[in-house]
């Protein structure tokens, strides 16, 4: 096993330059820097015990969430168009024009295209109130209060045929309106299977705590999969395509190793530099369990017939 450099560097040093890489380049970015990861699928303390059983893993039983405040889902951010540190996007110009604002949604596998404003995309459909957990594959979570429309609604608009087999998304790229837009990861672009966009748990965010989307938040249209990690609640995003092969995502793309096409949730498989078995609440003290699709197995499980396969976990 490698040395964790915690056990060789005093503890101050560490902790600067803990700081100065978080600050610099964002947690996401730092395989090049930091080769102290452990071996896939060892647990971290370095046994190399496989990982625990599927038995074994907590339950979703908190089912009343404890929504976390509105400042704190403001101003700790990962958008990297708006810097890589936390405070970055908080605390950026609100320089992004988000009304108007257009969503071209096509793609080979759309029979009814069209380019919409998101006036008229909120106007079309049920906007709905949704409280979830939020786990960001960095191991720290937020309970938000979503308000957004559910994005089967959207593609049934745009009438599926045979070849809408995944759904591609792309954020804005504009160094205008972004002061970072020229990092390396962008534009950033994500994607679902149809099957996982089709989810009804799977929305388009345009708010939350019943007020529009903050800048910082991906306004005014963003993303939400609450069974997978925050790198895939991609953020302002321009289009919408229903194609036929898998979308290469902008994490997958910067890190094959660390970060692929589902990363859904779970405390069974670590990411290979820290453990995904447990979270930092942000704004709490301590932490506690990762769930299991970040505890919606009921709805989600079906879709993955593997759960030992760690494909679906990273
Ligand atoms: N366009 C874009 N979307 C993005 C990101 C980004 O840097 N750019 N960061 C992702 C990551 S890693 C996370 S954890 C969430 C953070 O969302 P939040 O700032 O609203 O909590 O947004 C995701 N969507
Ligand atoms: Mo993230």
């Amino acid at each position: 096993m490698p040395i964790k450099p915690s056990k060789i560097t005093p503890e101050k040093i560490y902790k600067k330059r803990r700081t100065f890489i978080a600050a610099g380049l964002g947690i996401l970015a730092l395989p090049i820097i930091d080769k102290g990861y452990a071996m896939l699928n060892t647990q971290q303390d370095g046994t190399d015990q496989p990982f625990p059983p599927i038995e074994s893993m907590p339950e979703a039983a908190d089912t009343v969430l404890k929504p976390t405040p509105l400042e704190t889902i403001t101003s700790y951010n990962n958008y990297y168009e708006f810097g890589y540190g936390k405070d970055d996007p908080g605390e950026a110009d609100k320089t992004l024009i988000t009304s108007p604002w257009s969503v071209e949604i096509g793609g080979p596998g759309a029979d009814n295209p069209g380019i919409y404003d998101i006036a008229e995309i909120k106007g079309e459909h049920a906007i709905e109130n949704h409280i979830h957990r939020f786990r960001c594959v960095e191991a720290w979570s937020m309970v938000i209060p979503w308000n957004g429309i559910k994005l089967a609604d959207i593609i049934r608009s745009a009438q599926p045929n045979s070849k809408a087999k995944f759904v591609r998304f792309t954020t804005l790229n504009d160094p205008q309106q972004m002061p970072n837009a020229g990092w390396p990861g962008g534009p950033y672009v994500e994607g679902l299977t149809i099957e996982e966009a089709m989810n009804p748990l799977t929305m388009m965010a345009t708010g939350i705590y019943d007020k529009p989307l903050e800048q910082q938040n991906g306004a005014p249209l963003r993303l939400v999969v609450p069974w997978k990690y925050g790198f895939k609640y991609i953020k302002s995003i321009v289009k919408i395509e229903l194609v036929e092969h898998m979308p290469h995502g902008t994490w997958w793309k910067q890190n094959d190793r660390e970060y692929g096409f589902y990363a859904n949730v779970n405390p069974r498989f670590d990411h290979p530099r820290w453990s995904q078995a447990t979270e930092r609440v942000i704004g709490e003290r301590g932490r506690k369990p990762t769930l299991l699709f970040n505890g919606y197995a009921d709805q989600v499980a079906h879709m993955y017939p593997d759960p030992d396969n760690r494909l679906y976990f990273y």
